[in-house]
């Protein structure tokens, strides 16, 4: 069995996690919850970076980040997750796009976890929240198309603007009609999507 340490909220675990139910893998992976706050978690020797995911395989080698998770999931499926040829580099581009989205928009959650509110630096805030509001603005104007099963791009993005629905209240939607259609339509298209909000 493979174990796969991540958390419930967590934008990056749930990418790994749509992926694998998607792809018929989840009956080979075990879901054990990680702290990565806590020195006693396992994790940090798992993975010596202390992040999730980390993916444990049955020889004991570790994998993270999520990035190379995928590919090994990719490998696991036959090459079904990232598509070959020109399409290949979109859905990577595409991946990357919304995983970016999801360290800036993490950044900001940190910066109120782990800083007392008068050391927040409100112009490192407004740096990070640029790099999401431009993401955003190039992604509206452009919303990705995906026909029949999602490929990593399409998964990513879903992951990152469920992550903004979890924790900025969905600001994002307001301004985003296409974006907000673009996620109706996955959503009602990838049942792994709403199988996976806030779970393991
Ligand atoms: N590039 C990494 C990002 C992973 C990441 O930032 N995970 C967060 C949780 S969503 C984490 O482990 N944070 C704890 C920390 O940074 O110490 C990936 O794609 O897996």
């Amino acid at each position: 069995m493979l174990v796969l340490r991540s958390s419930p909220a967590s934008p990056f675990g749930r990418k790994v996690k749509m992926t694998a139910l998607q792809y018929g893998l989840m009956d080979r992976i075990e879901i054990v919850g990680a702290d990565t706050t806590d020195p006693s978690d396992p994790l940090r020797q798992q993975n010596p970076l202390g992040k999730i995911p980390t993916l444990i395989l049955e020889d004991g080698t570790t994998l993270f980040d999520s990035r190379v998770i995928i590919d090994y999931l990719d490998h696991l499926s036959g090459g079904k997750i990232v598509p070959a040829g020109a399409a290949r580099f979109l859905q990577l581009r595409l991946q990357a796009l919304a995983d970016g989205i999801c360290d800036a928009a993490l950044l900001q959650v940190y910066e109120g976890r782990f800083r007392p509110e008068e050391g927040r630096n409100a112009n490192w805030l407004a740096h990070q929240d640029g790099k999401v509001a431009r993401g955003l603005a190039a992604l509206e104007a452009a919303p990705p198309t995906f026909e029949g099963r999602p490929h990593i791009g399409e998964i990513a993005l879903a992951c990152a603007l469920g992550y903004l629905d979890l924790r900025f209240a969905g600001s994002w939607r307001a301004s985003h009609p296409n974006l907000v259609a673009w996620l109706d339509d996955f959503a009602a298209r990838v049942p792994a999507f709403e199988e996976t909000r806030f779970k393991g």
